[in-house]
């Protein structure tokens, strides 16, 4: 069945947010309803997320800036300084945001989205929770419209506060007190989906978004190995893996518990609220039909 989600992301600074969307687009079960950005340079990530969705021929997918400072984290904004590089060029910024048709205010724009679907709707959080967690507060009535919210992030295995929680640590605290259904897929298996650069080379030769997406892996590649010496040759697929799961369960193994966030952004079990946590990974049918989907 064709699942409708509302992708909430940080694309830009990895390439992982951009792969993500390239797999939402061609996937045949899935079909992207809007998106948000967050965390950071959120117009920037808006403007890129708009460019590759007209790559992709679909324009009338509504894209919305969201919040770009955290509610409260325990580490300063990061960003590798080369987000929307290889793809957007200067003379995209001679149009204003309204201009591009983005829409800005992106707790309300969930808030509108989710109140006024007839039915419930799916989220896909691949960055910071601050634009769900604002929209918590803003109208709690919305967690009984939400079928499903997917989350990459968190970390169980190592005393490690991950990314996307530790960018926003008090924003997590509320998304995971607040009972509603979440499946959670956090670092311990998404560090499992490495992918070779090699394997991705042949975008090159594909359709606009796929040339895209492929521009956007050199800039990151560059980015991942700006020190003499290093040599990255594969990167981590954490968000795609988090879209597949919503189609495709059985890439994963899960279990249902609880998740707690500390003061730091390490998560623990724990807790009032039921989540379903990837625990394990089938590693090898994940990336064969990772590949699939984004070479179609
Ligand atoms: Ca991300």
């Amino acid at each position: 069945m064709v699942k409708k989600i509302i992708f909430d992301s940080d694309i830009g600074s990895d390439v992982d947010d951009a792969y993500a969307l390239l797999y939402a687009v061609k996937s045949d079960d899935l079909e992207l309803q809007a998106v948000t950005t967050v965390y950071g340079k959120t117009d920037l990530r808006a403007r890129l997320a708009r460019k590759l969705l007209y790559y992709a021929g679909l324009e009338k997918i509504r894209v919305c800036v969201g919040e770009s400072e955290p509610i409260r984290s325990v580490r300063e904004v990061w960003h590798t300084g080369l987000e929307g590089k290889g793809v957007l060029e200067e003379e995209d910024f001679a149009y204003s945001l309204r201009e591009r048709g983005i829409q800005e205010n992106a707790p309300k724009f969930l808030v509108d989205e989710i109140m006024n679907e007839c039915g419930k709707s799916t989220i896909v959080s691949i960055g910071a929770l601050t634009n769900v967690a604002r929209a918590l507060r803003m109208k709690p009535e919305i967690k009984s419209k939400i079928e499903h919210h997917y989350i990459m992030g968190g970390c169980f295995g190592e005393n490690y506060p991950e990314h996307n929680i530790a960018c926003d640590v008090r924003a997590a605290q509320i998304v995971f007190s607040n009972d509603y259904p979440k499946t959670l897929i956090p670092l311990d298996i998404t560090s499992k989906t490495d992918i070779g650069r090699e394997e991705l080379y042949d975008l090159r030769k594909g359709d606009k978004l796929q040339r895209a997406v492929s521009k956007l892996s050199d800039v990151w590649f560059s980015y991942k190995n700006r020190y003499p010496g290093e040599e990255a040759s594969s990167t981590c697929m954490h968000d795609p893996l988090t879209l597949a799961v919503i189609n495709h369960p059985e890439l994963v193994e899960s279990k249902v518990e609880s998740v707690k966030v500390d003061e730091e952004g390490v998560t623990y079990f724990g807790g009032n609220c039921p989540v379903n946590v990837g625990i394990g990974i089938n590693e090898e049918k994940f990336k064969e039909h990772f590949l699939d989907v984004i070479y179609r």
